[in-house]
């Protein structure tokens, strides 16, 4: 929709065609792009509205007042050959006026497939379906598998994953790379602010550092770490210097890249994670952060690597505050010496509610 075309009174009145989707282990409002302004600043000022930002409770809209529910994805039919459709996912940060497009959320992909084929978007394929989707954030490109009997999306199964209560339906989510590098600054460890860190990129930019390199154990759950200012100061001042070597440029306002403490596995797993997003802490983690910590500990000599145990095959289990994740990841050279990386992750999603969504006037 061109901006001279949107009547946010008219929106405000009327309402715009929205459909609540848990994704994973987050939640967000999913739109088609017809249906949402083209014109970015438009568009964001109308995100803000619906999902109540800036308001620490985002009470007088849809956001659940954490980052995790405060997502958006606009999915539209790709021009790209080969490509089903384009999701551009967009932060809405909870309690400033910022809509962020710095990074992308395996979380929501998920439901991507799913909300495709309930919109008309792509059609069922039997009783699986496969939709091929590009992010438009990072540029990389998903195949996202999962049931359709009938020719309709069916929520429910027996996958569980953790972080959700109960099971529903398995997505399978394949992820190739965009061409960019696994380790963006060609190094396998940097030295930032004295601290060794590992900088890695196989979907999600995310900075690999040792818990107890910062005086913690990293076990600590989310809240403890978050009531901790004098470490939180210290991881940020890491993360804007990561930021600058990663090519994100000033990362002050981005919602990337996300810190890691690792520490070694408490419960059979390959690695125990903390996870700063950057300013609150992860419940558990997210789909594309554990595929790049994966692959990074994938790496000799890299942070953690010490003291990972990577099973002989099979996925890699990335232990976090809620459970563990299952990453299976293949890491490998390229010619010309660049580490590379891809991942297969499996995740739920569930359609929450349908309709139209109102805009704050
Ligand atoms: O890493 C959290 C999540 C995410 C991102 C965040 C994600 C991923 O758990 O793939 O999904 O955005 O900080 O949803």
């Amino acid at each position: 929709m061109a901006a001279a075309d949107f009547d946010l009174a008219g929106a405000v009145r009327d309402g715009i065609r929205c459909m609540l989707m848990r994704g994973g282990t987050s939640k967000g409002a999913y739109f088609v792009a017809d249906d949402v302004p083209a014109d970015r600043a438009v568009r964001d000022d109308l995100l803000l509205r619906i999902m109540g930002s800036p308001d620490p409770k985002q009470i007088d809209g849809v956001g659940g007042a954490h980052p995790l529910t405060s997502k958006v994805a606009i999915v539209s039919p790709s021009s790209e050959p080969g490509i089903d459709v384009d999701y551009l996912f967009l932060q809405v940060v909870v309690d400033e006026p910022v809509v962020s497009d710095a990074q992308t959320c395996g979380n929501l992909l998920a439901g991507i497939g799913p909300f495709a084929v309930e919109r008309g978007l792509v059609p069922a394929g039997g009783d699986h379906t496969s939709v091929r989707i590009r992010l438009v954030n990072t540029g990389d490109v998903a195949t996202s598998a999962f049931p359709t009997p009938g020719g309709r999306p069916d929520y429910a199964g027996e996958q569980a994953i953790d972080g959700v209560p109960g099971t529903a339906a398995r997505i399978e989510l394949e992820m190739s790379s965009g061409g960019r590098p696994l380790l963006p600054t060609g190094h396998v460890v940097d030295e930032i602010a004295g601290h060794a860190a590992t900088l890695v990129d196989n979907g999600m930019p995310v900075v690999l550092l040792r818990a107890e390199d910062f005086g913690v154990t990293g076990d600590e759950s989310p809240a403890e770490l978050e009531s901790r200012a004098d470490l939180r100061s210290q991881i940020e001042a890491v993360r804007l210097t990561a930021g600058k070597l990663m090519g994100l440029g000033d990362v002050t306002t981005q919602t990337v890249p996300k810190m890691f403490l690792l520490s070694p596995a408490r419960n059979g797993g390959a690695i125990s994670t903390r996870a700063f997003i950057p300013s609150r802490v992860h419940p558990s983690v997210g789909v594309l952060m554990a595929a790049s910590v994966a692959a990074g500990i994938s790496i000799p000599d890299a942070v953690g690597s010490e003291f990972a145990r990577l099973p002989a095959e099979g996925p890699i289990e990335v232990e976090h505050p809620s459970g563990s994740f299952p990453a299976l990841v293949r890491v490998g050279k390229a010619d010309d010496g660049a580490w590379t990386g891809t991942s297969t992750s499996i995740r739920t999603a569930r359609k929450l509610f349908d309709g139209l969504v109102f805009p704050r006037a």
